[in-house]
């Protein structure tokens, strides 16, 4: 077993730049990826689980939610430098004992970054701390179990929380919910609530279903592919494969994206031989240099030039006899594209008539377009807007339904989809209610629960008493960080259930427990049965199984079905209506239940087991179907909208690095952007920076202004980078402290993570000292 010393903390003073790079991966890549697993989890460990991962019959990377081929073969190593690294995370042998927790108080640990928190390993018993108390220390999980009960009896249902992140299991988060709900609330924020759920609130109402309507197999077909607002090289590095292989079949791909990120640019695919040897494959054919916040004026150019097209060779361009029959409300749309203020919408994206008309052309060629976005698109305040004019876009050329064509929300958490599709919403639907009522004859809350935002505000209004935590690390990932943090404080309890320690565990309620869970790598044995396995489903509506095979760091680790049916069992008593134990027990009955509950999952035990398992219905991808209300897709027309910064200010957009799972850091080499060694940067153009009045390098404390009142966040290095004018990037989380809570896309209320207006100060001390976060700025 290796226990290597475990890091030293960052020293921002020894930040290194130098000159991004533009092309992503290539053979030091899998080197990087080696190092690290050896570094944590030794050399057996760490080839033992790469054979493993995304393998049939193995386990689920816990990267990303790109998806693995289910028809072709799979590459022996079907995995990525950032897969590479989010295992050897997972499987390090570094243990945090109770020891180590008794080394460190509580106050010495708020001083700590992710940095050093997530290298301490993995935790290796239940701990508790107590009001009054400076350290945690040991507890029996029948003594944890206790605890939540007496705290959840103790107070009601709309002041208890469920908070998940999205690599819970579907199993354990099907449970999940129905604990929720059997205690009688829908209190049920998820990571998606800050992730793509604008992109759920854009499709549902147009194209009657929050997912996305591609295959794998129709990157194979497309003519023309677009990857707006994602940095793919980074953050599911296998879609990179994925789009190489597009060009050689003959796609052209249209990247749109305020930096020229490397994976955007180039890319040598380690797995074959040109990427190993070869110059790799050039991955864009058109890069759109867009300003924060310019799709929506972008999307609506696109609709007008290609309905110019239209008039000029008619019958050409808009699919009439598919919209005549699936979709309604087109000749508003086409009216409101009509004409089109080529000034604003320069001003808007940053870009010229020039580049804007040859995409237009791009796309009028084209007869078969997926377009595939991530955050860059959902975290804004008119992000909905934006996402419904990209369907738009796809529905006037019949987009949908047929091979090579569709809408790609590219998902972030390896299973957040599938937390989605087990139930895990605040707001669910009256099918799914109805179906849990009868399968286990409770009577689930019709209520609508807390999003992540509402959860943040009822924090800041003492509104919340028990708030449980499956994963995740909600105090970093949300806004307004330290009135988040201030408010998890005064709850009277928190219960975080982790792999690792992290900074949520150090901004604890007054009575905390860290209940620690075997992860995806991890053998689940302990069952009268025999060893179980837990199934997910991917970005593409892919539901399969996934078996861990390593041995767990510590005996007492449970796993999180088992967690949920004993913390249920606590809370609802033993003699509740639904088997809970059985379900612990045995991970088929689970199935059994969800196949009764979803649709979609018939015979779920059957065809999970099957060699890829099994695709979910889609309509509009299976059967160019919309169960929408009028049971047709719909256009839909918005005004323009896009982030106009105040005079000395810039648009902040915050994003990972490529040495990052979300508050999770496995180092700090951004490699592809140039950072290195250091992560408190914001990154400005070298023009921007002149006109500001900074130089490259400088230390200067940033100042995020919102609705007349201001945050700010301190010591911040400058960095020249080329990003698009009037824009800055910074990396999340260390920006969160920045963004209000009131600034929300409209809708969906997901954090405007990318849409901070912010101005920069020289660094003093005296100044951050009496900085007044309300006083309104004259
Ligand atoms: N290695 C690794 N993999 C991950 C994650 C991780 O942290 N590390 N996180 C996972 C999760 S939960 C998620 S949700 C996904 C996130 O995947 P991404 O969405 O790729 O994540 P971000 O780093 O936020 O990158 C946002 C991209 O959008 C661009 N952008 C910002 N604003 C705009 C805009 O207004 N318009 C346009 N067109 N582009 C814009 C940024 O420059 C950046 O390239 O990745 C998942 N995979
Ligand atoms: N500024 C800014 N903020 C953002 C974003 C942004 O782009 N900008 N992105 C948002 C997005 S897209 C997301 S998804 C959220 C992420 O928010 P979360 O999902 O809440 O955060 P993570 O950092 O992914 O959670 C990491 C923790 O999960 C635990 N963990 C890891 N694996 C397991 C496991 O198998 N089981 C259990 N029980 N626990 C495990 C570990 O203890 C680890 O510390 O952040 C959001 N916040
Ligand atoms: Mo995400």
């Amino acid at each position: 077993m290796i226990r290597s010393a475990p890091v030293s903390d960052i020293n921002e003073d020894n930040l290194v730049v130098g000159d991004p790079k533009s092309t992503a991966a290539g053979v030091e890549a899998v080197m990087v990826s080696l190092k690290r697993g050896y570094a944590q989890a030794g050399v057996t460990r760490t080839v033992r689980s790469m054979l493993r991962v995304n393998q049939r019959g193995g386990f689920d990377c816990p990267g990303c939610a790109w998806p693995e081929s289910i028809t072709g073969a799979r590459k022996p190593a079907e995995f990525c430098e950032n897969g590479a690294k989010a295992i050897a995370e997972e499987s390090t042998t570094r243990i945090v004992t109770p020891a180590w927790w008794a080394a460190h108080p509580i106050s010495e640990l708020r001083g700590k970054t992710e940095y050093w928190m997530g290298n301490q390993g993995r935790i290796s018993e239940p701990m508790i701390i107590r009001e009054g108390e400076t350290h945690y220390t040991p507890i029996t999980w029948s003594e944890a179990f206790a605890t939540i009960g007496e705290h959840v009896k103790a107070t009601t249902p709309e002041r208890t929380v469920f908070y998940t992140s999205g690599r819970t299991a579907n199993e354990t988060a099907f449970m999940y919910g129905l604990l929720a709900r059997s205690l009688g609330t829908n209190n049920l924020p998820d990571c998606s609530n800050m992730c793509h759920e604008s992109s759920g609130s854009a499709l549902n109402p147009t194209i009657g279903i929050g997912k996305g309507t591609v295959s794998l197999q129709d990157f194979d077909s497309a003519q023309v592919i677009m990857v707006v607002g994602q940095n793919p090289g980074t953050n599911h590095p296998r879609m990179l494969s994925a789009l190489a292989e597009a060009r050689h079949k003959g796609a052209k791909v249209i990247a749109v994206n305020p930096l020229p990120e490397a994976g955007l640019m180039n890319f040598k695919d380690p797995q074959s031989v040109n990427g190993v040897i070869g110059k790799g494959d050039v991955i864009s054919d058109e890069f759109l240099q867009i300003k924060v916040g310019g799709d929506l004026a972008l999307f609506q150019a696109l609709g007008h030039l290609l309905l110019q097209e239209e008039l000029r060779n008619p019958g050409t361009i808009v699919d009439k006899s598919f919209i005549e029959a699936q979709t309604d409300g087109y000749a508003a749309y086409a009216q409101a594209r009509e004409e089109l203020d080529w000034e604003t919408t320069e001003i808007a994206t940053g870009l010229t008539r020039a580049e804007i008309t040859k995409v237009a052309d791009m796309l009028a060629a084209s007869k078969a377009t997926i377009i595939c976005w991530a955050l860059g698109l959902t975290q804004q305040p008119h992000s909905v807007d934006t996402l419904r004019e990209v369907i738009n876009v796809l529905l006037l050329q019949g987009n949908f339904g047929k091979p090579g064509a569709g809408a790609c929300p590219v998902r972030g958490h390896s299973n957040v989809q599938g937390d989605r599709t087990m139930g895990i919403w605040e707001k669910p639907g009256e099918n799914l209610l109805a179906a849990l009522d009868a399968e286990f004859g409770i009577s689930s809350p019709r209520e609508h629960g807390y999003d992540s935002t509402e959860a943040l505000h009822a924090f800041e209004k003492d509104e919340i008493d028990v708030f449980v935590s499956m994963g995740g690390n909600f105090a970093l990932a949300n806004s307004e960080t330290e009135r988040l943090e201030a408010g998890m404080q005064r709850a009277g309890l928190t219960v975080h259930i982790s792999t690792k320690p992290n900074r949520s565990h150090v901004v604890h309620g007054k009575t905390s427990l860290i209940l620690p869970t075997l992860g995806r790598t991890d053998r689940d044995d302990k069952h009268p049965g025999g060893p179980q396995f837990l199934s997910v489903e991917d970005s593409m509506s892919v539901v399969h199984s996934t078996q861990g095979r390593l041995t767990p760091v510590s005996e007492h680790l449970l796993a999180e079905p088992v967690i949920v049916a004993r913390m249920a069992q606590a809370i609802l008593g033993e003699d509740h209506v639904i088997d809970w134990k059985a379900m612990a027990e045995d991970y088929d009955v689970i199935r059994d239940h969800i196949s009764r509950v979803l649709p979609g999952f018939e015979d779920f035990n059957a065809r999970v087991r099957g060699r890829n398992g099994f695709v979910l219905p889609n309509p509009p991808r299976d059967t160019r179907t919309f169960a929408t209300d009028i049971g047709k897709a719909r256009f839909t027309v918005a005004p323009l909208e896009f982030l106009s910064p105040p005079e000395g200010h810039l648009v902040l957009q915050t994003m990972r690095s490529h040495d990052q799972y979300n508050t999770t850091f496995y180092g700090l080499d951004d490699r592809y952007r140039g950072i290195k060694n250091g992560r408190r940067v914001v990154l400005v153009h070298p023009e921007d920076l002149i006109e500001l009045g900074f130089k490259d390098r400088d230390m200067v404390d940033v100042i995020s202004t919102f609705g007349g009142s201001e945050r700010r966040a301190n010591k911040f290095r400058l960095v020249s980078y080329p990003t698009a004018r009037g824009c800055a990037a910074a990396y999340f989380p260390e920006a969160n402290g920045l963004v209000h809570r009131e600034l929300v896309a409209r809708e969906s209320n997901t954090p405007g993570f990318k849409a901070m207006m912010v101005r920069f100060v020289e660094h003093t001390r005296e100044a951050s000292a009496t900085f007044d976060e309300d006083a309104v700025r004259k």
